[in-house]
């Protein structure tokens, strides 16, 4: 029987792994007050979150042995996990400041904290940097380490082409409504999302244990950037009808004049007039203008709208996690527990 990890076991690693990355550092005798600095960003940015991805290696790894994981194999599984959630740290630092964000995890964001401003564009690049360093000191002799690599870079290049477009596709007050589209909506949230978030630690599960192939990878994809697509329409929809002390962050879609989720679903049902309020209001920094779109999308019972969606999506994935052929070194045990985290989930 597998068994599942908690935040607090999974937490319990991060102290080696810190020590570490300050180890690295102090090798190159980095000032003291650069090095407090250093660990003072890898805790604000890579600690104190969900770690619903950091976690999901361990649990994943533990589903496809079928049994809980030894002190060993749990180490090097929360490990691989813990650098996710250093890829997730460098992706928000950095998101935060492009999207203009107030809060992250109920905190301030980490450029607007005291004193950092746009140091934080630096740190976001050592909190990237961090992974590679773990990686060579703790899986150079592991035999899948080129695969290691290839696949950090690789997921961080999909990223950041999910990033591009997702900020191309909402200038700064140039709004045409025209350029939204589910299909540019759905390129956004797969690459911004859905690959360094679903896929990357199931892959990273399957590459511990040896047993990843270009077969049962391909087969993981397949489930996990749909769910990938869920969780970010999620994200959007909670953008806006989510509580900020639920979800620890404020939303700045619709200021953003970002290609949500939600102004999608609005285009495709709303009246001539409808359509007015939208050119007029949408993606303005302008709290009244905001208040104009809240108050739309409740008149065109978006929420409705998301929650007759969710039960429909989450059917169908359910329907491609049942069709896995097990045979492959997959389980579907590994998707199951996915879906269960994040289905109708309000944080
Ligand atoms: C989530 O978008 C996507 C990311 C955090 C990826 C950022 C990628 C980079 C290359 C920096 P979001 O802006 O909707 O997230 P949130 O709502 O958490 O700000
Ligand atoms: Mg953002
Ligand atoms: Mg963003
Ligand atoms: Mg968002």
């Amino acid at each position: 029987m597998a068994q599942k990890t908690t935040l607090k076991e999974f937490e319990s690693i991060f102290p080696k792994l810190e020590e570490l990355l300050l180890d690295h550092a102090k090798s190159y005798n980095l000032p003291q007050k650069q090095l407090d600095w250093y660990k003072q960003s890898l805790e604000v940015n890579a600690v104190g979150g969900k770690c619903n991805r950091g976690m999901s290696v361990p649990d994943s790894v533990s589903v496809l042995v079928g049994r809980p994981l030894t002190e060993e194999e749990y180490f090097q599984a929360a490990t691989l996990g813990w650098m996710t959630e250093l890829l997730q740290a460098f992706f928000l630092v950095s998101d935060d400041i492009m999207d203009s964000s107030i809060t992250r995890r109920g905190k301030p964001c980490w450029y607007r904290q005291e004193g950092v401003g746009m140091v934080a564009i630096n740190d976001a690049f050592m909190l990237e940097a961090a992974i590679y360093t773990l990686l060579k000191k703790l899986f150079r002799s592991h035999p899948r380490y080129v695969d290691f690599l290839e696949l950090f870079h690789e997921v961080t290049f999909q990223t950041e082409m999910g990033q591009l477009c997702d900020l191309l596709t909402a200038p700064e007050d140039v709004v045409n409504l025209d350029n939204f589209s589910m299909d540019k909506y759905h390129f956004i949230v797969i690459y911004k999302t859905a690959y360094y978030s679903f896929y990357l630690p199931v892959a990273l599960a399957l590459l511990q244990l040896d047993i990843a192939t270009p077969e049962n990878l391909k087969q993981a994809e397949d489930i996990l950037i749909p769910l990938g697509e869920y969780f970010q329409i999620q994200d959007d929809y909670l953008d806006n009808f989510g509580l900020p002390e639920h979800i620890g962050k404020i939303g700045t879609d619709i200021m953003d004049n970002k290609c949500s989720w939600l102004v999608n679903q609005a285009l495709a049902i709303v009246t001539p007039e409808q359509r007015q309020i939208l050119e007029e209001n949408y993606g303005r920094k302008d709290k009244d203008k905001e208040t104009v779109i809240k108050k739309l999308y409740d008149d065109l019972n978006l929420k409705q709208i998301y929650e007759d969606y969710e039960e429909k999506r989450v059917g169908e994935i359910r329907s491609l996690i049942d069709k896995i052929d097990e045979s492959k070194g997959l389980k579907k045990e590994v998707f199951e527990t996915f879906l269960n985290k994040i289905y109708k989930r309000s944080k």
